[in-house]
């Protein structure tokens, strides 16, 4: 009798926040960045796409994928790149193993749902990738490790390949010109330095004005600083802040986070026509991180921005009260700011 049976697979994948930041694809169809980039994997509970995949010889028609209750478009290019590669892996282990159902051969079914807001520059493709990648896998009983399934999440959504990690994760540009080398790379365990927090200043739920496909597109084409940037500046700073991370200096880890993110919005302005991610809320929290750290007479916050106003404040739990106790009145100043307080983590089920 044909094979009746639905096949199921659920997994949550998280958010994860750059302190290096990825902008510019030496390679725009594989996905292949000019720089090497470095985030932080955020609490799952907080920041995540929870994915179920299923498949049945039963299921009619295309691929489908559900993302909070809104259809959309499996035919992408990255989407298609994505779901031929995992369907490759299935492939080999039903040739290998002839007993094993075809699932490589049934149509998907994808439900995804963001618990936060989507395309506001919160890194929900780089969750929603990852999630979907992860799914597949189990569903598939894949066998790779998370850095292997990370080259496939990267064709998806540049960022997602660091969502595959959990705690401190690297992603090297690499140099082939088929990708193999441009994976995601762990710099240390969330248990190394458990004790690093994020607080999430929701200035913006709305999607962003520029993606950061087309942006980063148009910086390269068009920015001289950009050069710089990705020749000399990158490398030297990921240097720095992988061994601020291997010892746990936070002063350096900070300083190099806020460098970063002005080098990275810099950029963006010296594009043609000039990219705005960040609005006076943005640079009032910036200000108000700057004000901290010199009152305290040491550094204790560090804010980053990602293609879009919203920060992230970075600080070791022991400082919390300090770091609360600056953005809360901010935050009842303006009206429409949320906060979202967040450990780093990993994927898996939360
Ligand atoms: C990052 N961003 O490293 C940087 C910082 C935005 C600013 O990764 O075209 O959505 O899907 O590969 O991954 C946003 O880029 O771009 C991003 P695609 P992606 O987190």
């Amino acid at each position: 009798m044909a094979d009746q049976k639905i096949y199921r697979a659920s997994t949550t994948a998280p958010v994860n926040i750059a302190v290096i930041k990825y902008w510019g694809k030496r390679d725009p169809s594989l996905n292949l960045p000019t720089n090497s980039s470095l985030s932080v994997t955020l609490s799952q509970s907080d920041l995540r796409t929870h994915t179920t995949a299923s498949c049945s010889s039963t299921f009619e028609g295309p691929d489908t994928l559900l993302l909070n209750n809104a259809p959309q478009s499996l035919s992408t290019a990255r989407s298609l790149a994505c779901l031929k590669s995992l369907r490759a892996l299935r492939s080999k282990l039903e040739d290998a193993e002839s007993s094993l159902p075809k699932l490589s051969t049934y149509p998907l079914r994808l439900v995804s749902v963001n618990n936060f807001p989507t395309a506001a520059g919160l890194a929900s493709s780089a969750a929603g990738f990852a999630a979907l990648v992860r799914a597949i896998a189990d569903l598939y009983e894949l066998q790779q490790s998370p850095t292997e399934l990370s080259l496939i999440a990267r064709q998806g959504s540049g960022s997602a390949c660091r969502s595959l990690l959990g705690g401190y994760v690297a992603w090297d540009h690499g140099t082939r010109d088929d990708g193999l080398d441009s994976r995601a790379r762990l710099v240390a365990p969330k248990s190394h330095w458990s004790d690093m927090k994020a607080l999430i200043l929701v200035v913006s739920a709305a999607k962003k004005g520029v993606s950061s496909t087309t942006g980063m597109q148009t910086t390269v084409q068009t920015s001289s600083l950009f050069q710089t940037r990705t020749k000399e500046v990158v490398p030297k700073e990921m240097a720095e802040m992988e061994k601020a991370i291997k010892s746990k200096d936070f002063a350096t880890f900070a300083k190099v986070t806020m460098r970063e993110s002005n080098s990275f919005h810099a950029t963006c302005l010296d594009t043609d026509p000039p990219i705005f991610y960040l609005n006076d809320v943005s640079r009032a929290a910036i200000k108000a991180v700057e004000e901290l750290n010199e009152k305290a007479g040491r550094t204790i916050a560090a804010y980053t921005f990602d293609a879009g106003p919203n920060a992230v404040i970075y600080y070791l739990e022991a400082d919390e009260d300090a770091v609360l106790k600056t953005f809360l009145p901010i935050l009842r100043q303006k009206e429409g700011w949320g906060k979202m307080d967040t450990k780093i983590d990993g994927p898996g089920p939360a």
